[in-house]
């Protein structure tokens, strides 16, 4: 009950209960009392797994997404014109990056711009490449074999996919850019794990590209929120490390947010390892306070679920229950955002 409620209601307790004299001051003109401010109500659309779900699998379909392979190129042009088909201004980055190996890689960045003219923006990102090797294997034979990526690369793109449709559908007060990162699983192999040292910026090479030379000089958004490996049955988000150092806030944002839906059995209030993703460079290069969501599964052999970079990651990883949490939450914090 409003605390402005609960006056009146005493109010009219207490004139009830008065004497004789009271009465005199009823029924008549009393003063005026302020108005109660009442927020007005805040529409978020539900967010459609089997849509996300499709979108996963329509990724998986082309192959793996390995830069420099077909089915990199064949989905990369998929996921523009996806975009685009969904109102976002698209504008790409086709570069050339040395991976570590001295491999050349043809790289693409997908960044998806809704409401450009906004000066408020949140950035959305995930990475749309898939790791060329299965280097976690259980079988020694597949450990130089790609990967299909379902879960490594598809799921956190079939989310924002979902996302870029129903930003087509209800405007948000911000603006919103969703980035698709390449090039950021072609880092060092478990077998030259020994020159980690060496190789320590191997991974992300897409988002360093970008934090570098951003689409628009000068690029700033008021934070980040990175979706990577979001889709297994059962997932565990913990609080990663560089999230916590770089932008505890949009931790707490989002973390009560999804508590509040009913995710708190994903979104868990435990310290997660700590990932050199495409997160870490967006903070440490553009200074924009940005999070990583991922899986986190400490009993795995490198903490990201059983299947992570080995030839179990297709579609038998994918839970429609698990994009839902992870792509409702987001999609209330980002119309939550004035
Ligand atoms: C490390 O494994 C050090 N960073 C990359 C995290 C990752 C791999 N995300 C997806 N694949
Ligand atoms: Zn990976």
């Amino acid at each position: 009950m409003g605390r402005l409620v609960k006056f009146l209601l005493l109010l009219a307790v207490v004139s009830a209960c008065g004497g004789a004299s009271e009465k005199s001051t009823a029924r008549k003109e009393q003063p005026v009392v302020a108005a109660q401010v009442v927020e007005p109500a805040v529409v978020v659309p539900i967010f459609d797994a089997d849509s996300a779900y499709s979108y996963i699998a329509a990724q998986v379909s082309f192959g793996p997404r390995v830069p420099n392979s077909t089915g990199h190129v064949k989905c990369g042009n998929y996921l523009v014109s996806k975009l685009r088909s969904y109102g976002a201004e698209v504008v790409t980055q086709d570069v050339n990056l040395k991976a570590y190996n001295g491999d050349i890689l043809r790289a693409r960045n997908i960044i998806a711009q809704f409401q450009p003219e906004n000066p408020v923006r949140v950035l959305l990102c995930a990475h749309w490449d898939t790791r060329p090797w299965a280097d976690t294997d259980p079988n020694p034979a597949n450990r130089y074999k790609p990967l299909p990526g379902a879960n490594d690369g598809g799921s956190g793109v079939g989310v924002l996919i979902e996302i870029a449709r129903q930003l087509s559908q209800v405007p948000t007060k911000v603006g919103v850019d969703i980035i698709l990162f390449d090039a950021e699983d072609y880092g060092l192999h478990e077998n030259d794990s020994h020159l980690w040292n060496k190789h320590r910026h191997s991974w992300a090479l897409g988002s360093q590209h970008w934090a570098i030379n951003p689409h628009k000089a000068g690029y700033s958004a008021r934070y980040g929120i990175l979706l990577d490996i979001v889709g297994a049955p059962g997932s565990r988000f913990c609080h990663e490390g560089y999230s916590t150092h770089f932008a505890n806030n949009i931790i707490n944002k989002v973390w009560s947010r999804a508590e509040a839906l009913g995710y708190s059995s994903y979104f868990v209030n435990e310290e997660g390892g700590t990932v050199t993703d495409d997160h870490y460079y967006i903070n440490s290069v553009l200074g924009i306070p940005c999070i990583d969501i991922i899986n986190c599964d400490p009993e795995s052999p490198n903490g990201f679920g059983p299947h992570h970079h080995t030839m179990r990651d297709d579609m038998e990883w994918i839970d429609p229950l698990t994009l839902k949490a992870v792509g409702q939450t987001v999609l209330t914090v980002i119309y939550n955002e004035k």
